[in-house]
Order: C-alpha cells, then structure tokens, then sequence
C-alpha cells in the first residue's frame, strides 16, 4: 500500500484523502505508508513486562530446525511470550467492553431508581425476559397467588444483580448459563467459567507479570475465561440493559458514508462507543427549540451522522445515518463540514485533534477516562444526572459554530441505502414465521440447504490493509455461497456503504437458496446486528438456533463460522477469543501476533477445536478466508448429515 489514496476501496474516502494531500494535512492512510510496524512486535514475541528487556526473540531466517531455544533472559519462551501478549490484549478488550457494560448498568441502576429524568426504562418486555437469568424472579406468590411483579421493583433488582456481575466475591458468571447446556458444562469441566468479569481481567495482568504463569496453556486458558468474561457477561450485559434502556432495535432504513453529511445543515458526528450520551444528542435534536434555534444561525436543519460503534448504536435505534467507519474519522473532519464532532471512548484517534486545528470543526470530548493533551480540544464532561442539559450545551456548540464554517466545503456526494437493525428478537420474527414463532424455519432452510449456513463477519479497518476490501471481499464470496451473514462494527458500516444491507442486494450478490429465502421474506442477505458490544447478539442468535433443533446441541455442531478480514483493536483479540471459546470456527485477516511462536499458534489455531470446538485461523486473501469458512460450514454440514 505505498499510495494513501489507493489504499481505500471507497471512492469518497479516496477524494477526501487527496484533498487532504492537497492541503497538506496527513491522515492515518498517510502514516501508514511513512512508518512501518517492528517486525518481531507483530508476530507477538517481545516481551516487555520487566525492565530487563525488551527481550525480542524472532524467528530464525529459515525457520526453526530442531529444538527452538529461544529464550528471554528470564528464560520465558516464544510460546510463553506469545501468549502473555496475547491474553493481555484479550484482558484490554474485555476491559473496554465492560467498562462500557458497567457505565450502562450504572446509568440503568439511575433509571431504575428514578435518579435521573433524561433515562427510562423504555423496553419492560426485554427487561422481563432477562430478569430471569440474573436470577430475579418476575412474579410472586401472594395469598397462594402467583402474581406480577411490580416492574419498578424488578428494574432495581435487575440493576444491583447486574453490578454485582463485574465484582461479586464468590459464585459464578450468571450469564454462562444462558449459553447451550453442552458448551456450559464443557468450561465447566476445562475450569473456564468466570467467577466475575473484573476479576478474569486482574487475574490476567497479574498472572502476565514477570515471573508468574509460564505455561502458554494456562495462559491461554485464563484468557479463555476473561474472553467468556467478556462475550457472555460485560458485552452482553451492556447490550441488554441498552436495550432495556433505549428499547430493542427493529430493522429500519437509514443510510451510509460521508455523504450522509449536508452542506446546509449543521453537521454534528457522534463518535467512540457508548450510547448513553448519543442517545441525549438525538433526543436533544429532535427537539422543536433546537431545530428553531440552528434555523435562527442560518442552516436548514442539524444533520446527525455516526462514527463506528456509536454510529451503529444510533442506527439501529434511531435511523440515524453511518457517516464512517473507523478509517474514515479524520476524512469526516477534512469534508471542511463538520461542525462538531462528539467523542466518547474508543476507536477515536488522537490526530482527530490536528485534523480539526485546520478546519473551523469543534472537537469534544466527553469522557473523564478519555482526554486529548492538544489544546484545540473542548472537554465537555457528560455527567448521567445531568444527561440532557450536558447534551444541549454539545448541540448548541455545533449549531452555534455553523457560520464559522470556512469556504473549503467538500461533502462526496457517495452514499448508500441500507436496513439495518436486526437483532436475535428479529431474526425469530422474520427467519422464523409467525406459527411457529422461533428460529425453526431458519433451522429448516439450513436443513434444506437453501442457506448454506451462518457467518458472523465484524470488525474493523486496519490502516496496514486496503479499507473495506477485506470487508466486502468476504462477504460477497460467502452471500454468493449462500451463507448467511451477521455483521456487526465497522463490517456492517462497510457492507452498508457498499449497498449489501438492502433486500435488493440479495438478488444482485447471492447464490439461488439464500437469494430466494431473502426475496420471500424482505430481508438483506448481510443482517447489521449492531455494534461491538452487540456481537452477544450473535452468540445468543446461535444459542437459539441450537434450541430450536435438528442442529446439533452445541453451538460448534451448527454450520458457523466467525471473521474480522481487518482487525486492529485488541476487542478484536477478545471477540475472537470467546468465539472461539463458544465453539466458533474465526478466521482473522492482517495477521496475527502469534506466528513468532509456532506452537503456540499451533496450539490456538488446531488444539482448541478439541476442548471448546472453535479454533482460531488466519487468512490474509478474502477469497481464500471465505472459503475456509466456507469449508468449514460444509464439514458441519456432512457431520449433521445434511450435505446434500
Ligand atoms: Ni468496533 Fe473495530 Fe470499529 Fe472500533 S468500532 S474499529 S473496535 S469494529
Ligand atoms: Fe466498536
């Protein structure tokens, strides 16, 4: 990738990074070519966990002949190294997601207990549905009665119960149990369930300290169970009391890419993560006096658009449009029409700041744990209690910068349709019929081999591959294989930007079975399941294929499999982990930081599948990486006895 404007499949990011060139402002797409990453740091063995090192062990030229002795002055291996870095990368993203998970579970406690005006409890069947597996009872018995529960009373306990998710003394994670009963017991037996989510990631940075746990299978084992941590208990939980909070996403149409942005509209872009600001920001503009009030400075209107996961969470509640995935953040500014652009956490690049210095763009950030040391950065701190008045004050700042807006305005003009909202609620409503009301119709088409079988594709751009190429690469080659695919991240923005997020793309891209079944019934053949945290969603929508029969018993029986063709963010790591853990086969693209220790990777990518099912692979070549997948789904399929 030596020219930053080929390095991007999509052409309004092409005419943005030229521009920038022009100006002399450099992107991420610039830097990438400028400076190369250390060879041995990307193969996973340098080790700096003490101040006697870094202790780099690369490979030999040639490989290793014999004996690989290999060692670190303490004596730790490759495998040994390898692993360290690698599970500390599984507890960073399990970290985020549920840090994440445990601000939503603390401004839901608010709600529940009626702190706080800006949040309510908007979806009660969701709450009742989950109430359950945080062992909260939904009814009581009174006078030898069973009666409803007081909602109220539910709300609050579902809150504590949850919190308690992240620091309980003792006990297990409550959520494993919502995994299928094989998979359950199977980390019950291998010691993997986690006890609580803070813990699996502490126990991670100690047992990586110098001179502790120095068996790369115990290593992996304790990232095993941060990463169920994480997928089954952090993420999930944040996704759920989401939905609780802001009420479960149903397919709707928005649409996609830096033209969503309005040369005669304010232009206010959410970016990073957690959705409990984004939410005020989109309550706060569809207020009649605000809308007045950027009318009043001259605009038509304020156009809201999305950044990565913030962006996915606003789509599928609210409609509102993906401006970017996470290449694309600096060229939203570079359009010279961003009026403001609000930052949570995560996937927010600090030269968003030097970007914005050269435009007339406000760049705010919001978070205590995530501040930029440039000074052209406004702090804003977004306090729960006061949601809506802190959401003002940010929209109020963009409207009021809209006449400060230079005359370098450049909006591409690419945009694309895309439907977008699914989730394991409406998957049962459109894949499973209203009779029978579960997932036993998708069960059936898989069975009869018009679906192939499933493929959750995620994550996000890497600046060390060309953008979306992976992405869309990918999912063509499996559509067209009729596999159906969940997409979750900066896959569903890309996919989305690409056009695959409409019904109409099925008859374009997919192979006859999986065309037909998304004609009759009005879905895309890629369904956007949301954000990162979101990807629970896929393990609860394999949970309920399981349940519903003739696929086996376990999630690893089911014709699955899992990718991220341009990963960076150790999420990532994570994410692919607990699939793996969960008995999905995942494919990485990029690369891997584990090929500096051969057995090591061995072991993750071939011994795994013995314990949980699932294993680990890594695949550069999209085509190539869908056909793994591929191959894979069709193995489970001769082993269920329905290859035809
Ligand atoms: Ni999730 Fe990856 Fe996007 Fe960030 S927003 S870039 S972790 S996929
Ligand atoms: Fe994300």
């Amino acid at each position: 990738l030596a020219d930053p404007v080929a390095a991007t499949i999509d052409t309004a990011s092409q005419e943005m990074i030229a521009r920038a060139q022009k100006m002399g402002i450099d992107t991420v797409f610039d830097r990438a070519v400028q400076m190369k990453p250390c060879a041995i740091g990307m193969q996973g063995i340098c080790c700096k966990n003490c101040s006697m090192g870094p202790c780099r062990l690369p490979l030999p030229k040639g490989g290793i002949e014999g004996e690989d002795t290999r060692k670190g002055l303490c004596g730790a291996t490759a495998n040994t190294i390898a692993a360290r870095n690698f599970i500390r990368m599984i507890a960073g993203g399990a970290s985020a997601h549920s840090d994440h998970g445990r601000s939503v579970a603390e401004v839901f406690r608010s709600a529940a207990r009626k702190e706080t005006d800006a949040y309510q409890i908007k979806d009660v069947n969701k709450l009742l549905e989950i109430a359950p597996f945080l062992d909260v009872a939904v009814t009581v018995e009174e006078d030898g009665e069973v009666k409803d529960r007081d909602v109220d009373e539910i709300a609050v306990e579902v809150a504590e119960k949850a919190i308690n998710e992240w620091g309980k003394p003792e006990g297990e994670l409550l959520y494993a149990k919502r995994a299928p009963e094989a998979l359950y017991e199977k980390w019950k037996k291998n010691g993997v369930i986690p006890r609580n989510i803070d813990r699996e990631i502490v126990e991670i940075m100690h047992r990586t300290h110098m001179g502790v746990d120095q068996d790369y299978k115990n290593l992996i084992k304790q990232g095993t169970r941060a990463a169920i941590a994480d997928g089954w208990g952090g993420s999930m939980l944040a996704t759920d009391l989401q939905d609780v909070l802001f009420g479960t996403p149903y397919p709707l149409q928005s649409e996609a890419n830096l033209g969503v942005m309005k040369e005669d509209h304010v232009n206010l872009i959410v970016h990073g993560h957690e959705p409990v600001l984004s939410e005020m920001i989109v309550a706060v503009c569809q207020k009649p006096e605000i809308v007045e009030y950027a009318k009043s400075k001259g605009a038509k209107g304020i156009q809201l658009g999305g950044i990565c996961c913030t962006a996915n969470e606003i789509l599928q509640r609210h409609g509102i449009p993906s401006a970017a995935t996470f290449l694309q953040q600096e060229l939203a500014i570079i359009t010279g029409a961003c009026d403001a652009m609000v930052v949570d956490i995560q996937c927010i690049m600090q030269n968003l700041a030097n970007v914005a210095k050269c435009f007339h763009t406000k760049l705010i950030t919001t978070h205590p744990i995530a501040k930029m040391e440039q000074d052209n950065v406004i702090h804003i701190e977004f306090d729960e209690h006061y949601a809506l008045e802190d959401a003002d004050k940010i929209v109020r700042m963009a409207i009021d910068n809209f006449a400060n807006r230079g005359a370098e305005v450049m909006i591409p003009r690419q945009k694309a349709t895309q439907v977008a909202g699914f989730g394991v609620e409406s998957i049962k409503y459109h894949l499973g019929g209203t009779f029978r009301g579960d997932y036993y119709t998708l069960n059936d088409n898989i069975i009869n081999g018009r679906i192939r079988g499933i493929a959750g594709v995620v994550g996000c751009n890497n600046a060390r591959t060309r953008h979306n190429e992976g992405h869309i690469q990918v999912v063509k080659e499996l559509i067209k294989n009729d596999v159906i695919v969940l997409t979750t991240g900066c896959n569903g923005i890309a996919c989305a930007m690409e056009g695959l997020l409409t019904p109409e793309a099925a008859a374009v891209h997919c192979g006859p079975g999986l065309a037909e079944v998304c004609e009759t019934v009005g879905i895309p053949p890629v369904l956007h399941l949301g954000s990162c945290v979101d990807n629970s969603r896929i393990l609860l929508a394999a949970t309920e294929v399981v349940k519903a029969g003739g696929l086996g018993k376990d999630i690893c029986d089911v014709p699955v499999a899992g990718s991220a063709p341009e990963w960076m963010s150790e999420k990532a790591i994570s994410i692919g982990h607990y699939f793996v853990a969960s008995g999905v086969y995942t494919v990485f693209g990029v690369t891997l930081p584990t090929s500096g220790a051969p057995v090591f990777h061995d072991y993750l990518s071939k011994e795994l599948e013995k314990v949980y099912g699932g294993k680990w692979d890594l695949e550069v070549d999209p085509i190539k990486h869908a056909q793994l997948m591929i191959a894979h789904i069709d193995k489970k399929r001769k082993e269920l006895g329905i290859d035809k």
